[in-house]
């Protein structure tokens, strides 16, 4: 009897540790939407002062990330790393695809015939994918998003273009139906949204993966109603203007764009079988904000590169839900993988993890690395390219990033200058702490070199022509980073 009862006990024990997980559908749907420029410290959700009731309300019913973080600082790195799961120090874009096209960089690109990418792994799945938005993983016509599985493109190929007239920073004209120029007239926001909101409408009983990239909220500032500042019509600029006022126009119509994806999810009777991840591709310029973090756009510190995240899929994520572990952009594709089932080829290996297992968390979740002290996660940043208008100092150089749990190793010039902060105690990076942890930084500092050694060796852009090293004809120890580092 006695034996019974612990019998019963031990199986009413075991059963209620076992945490019920949600039956996936099969080939569900995923839509990344990808802000532009979007601080830590925008959305209302990230304690931000902006109204974004939207966004707000998929984190109410979703998965809000702390420690999700973009692979670049800019625009083109983190967005070639998105499309391939892969440091995209590996892929020929690591710095920004210059829109001048006398600019050494303007010719680089993501060669769809040497990278493996999302689009075309899904399609083979059966998916149907579109992207919608901003490429900028480059000009030429070799490396057109069409070119890539993207069954659609309305959008365009340069970092930016003028909301309302779509002329891009050279006056060039850049707004695409697949591989058409096409002239819609149209404030750029919510063109994507549209397109977007049509694809899902018209994929509701085909499996889709859908790649939003926003324009917003990267500059030029400019609300619906705004003149226009590039191309034949342009007005003369008007400096008397209120920009935070525009901002908070240009803000409210990318919160509005995802209230109106979400509602056509919910329309079309997806939810249970869609996935939404909204993030940024690095951190804040100009009006937009890093919270409580150090830097922006272009800084190494945590502020250039960590980014509000927000996953939604109802019935499968637990609503509501904070997520502290340390995530990043290098990420999705791998996750895109799991839940297309998509093949890669042999022994091709990914940077990423799939965040499928943390997505089914059933709980808030703590930063697991914080906890297990013995293997935390290890994440990697370079400034590759030359950021002109760099926003700092670390900007000027190769310099490099390590995250290992807690801790953050900055490094630059050529190893020259190393700063140390634990994350845990001084998340605003004010403390270096590398002369008390001697130890730490001999130990990130050697893992960096290591990884720095997998990656095609830093662009020096004004001096060296990126193919000439890439193509191995100027020698290693010629290009100026492996020269220190063998110091
Ligand atoms: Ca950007």
């Amino acid at each position: 009897m006695m034996n019974k009862t612990l019998l019963f006990a031990a199986i009413f024990l075991s059963c209620s540790q076992v945490v019920a997980q949600p039956t996936l559908p099969q080939q569900p749907n995923i839509i990344i939407i990808m802000a532009d420029d979007l601080g830590y410290g925008d959305l209302g959700s990230y304690n931000g002062v902006q109204q974004t009731p939207n966004l707000d309300q998929l984190a109410r019913e979703g998965m809000r990330f702390t420690d999700f973080h973009s692979s670049g600082t800019v625009c083109s790195p983190t967005r070639a790393g998105l499309i391939t799961g892969r440091y995209q120090h590996k892929t020929g874009v690591d710095g920004v695809v210059n829109a001048d096209p006398k600019h050494p960089s303007h010719g680089f690109g993501v060669d769809p015939k040497t990278q493996i990418t999302f689009p075309n792994l899904v399609k083979a799945q059966g998916y149907k994918t579109a992207l919608f938005g901003k490429w900028h993983v480059g000009y030429q016509e070799r490396f057109h998003p069409m070119n890539f599985g993207f069954d659609r493109f309305v959008g365009f190929l340069s970092g930016n273009i003028d909301y309302i007239s779509h002329y891009d920073r050279m006056h060039t004209y850049d707004w695409w139906h697949d591989k058409k120029l096409v002239v819609e007239p149209g404030y750029s926001t919510q063109l994507i949204t549209k397109h977007a909101v049509d694809f899902i409408h018209d994929n509701k009983d085909t499996p889709f993966v859908l790649y939003v990239a926003h324009e917003a909220v990267h500059d030029p500032m400019q609300a619906p109603n705004s003149a226009i500042q590039r191309g034949p019509n342009k007005v003369k600029k008007d400096f008397s203007l209120d920009k935070t006022e525009i901002f908070k126009e240009v803000i409210t119509e990318l919160d509005r764009s995802v209230g109106d994806i979400v509602k056509a999810v919910k329309l079309a009777g997806l939810s249970d079988k869609t996935l939404i991840l909204f993030t940024s591709d690095n951190g804040p310029m100009k009006l937009s904000s890093p919270g409580p973090l150090r830097g922006k756009k272009g800084s190494l510190f945590e502020g250039g590169h960590r980014v509000p995240t927000i996953a939604w899929w109802p019935k499968v994520i637990k609503a509501n839900t904070v997520n502290e572990q340390l995530t990043i952009s290098l990420d999705i594709m791998p996750t895109i993988i799991e839940l297309t089932k998509a093949k890669l080829p042999n022994g091709h290996k990914l940077d990423g993890i799939s965040l499928l297992p943390t997505l089914l968390s059933d709980d808030n979740i703590a930063d697991s690395n914080l906890a297990n002290k013995k293997k935390p996660r290890e994440l990697f940043w370079r400034n590759g390219g030359l950021n002109l208008r760099a926003t700092n100092l670390l900007t000027k150089d190769k310099a490099k990033a390590m995250r290992a749990g807690k801790w953050k190793l900055i490094v630059s010039p050529y190893y020259r200058n190393t700063s140390l902060y634990d994350l845990s105690q001084d998340l605003g990076e004010q403390h270096n702490v590398a002369k008390k942890h001697p130890e730490i930084v001999k130990t990130m500092m050697a893992k960096v070199k290591a990884w720095q050694d997998e990656m095609l060796p830093f662009l020096p852009y004004k001096v060296l022509p990126y193919q000439l090293i890439a193509n191995k004809v100027i020698p290693d120890q010629l290009v100026p980073d492996k020269v220190m580092a063998q110091k």
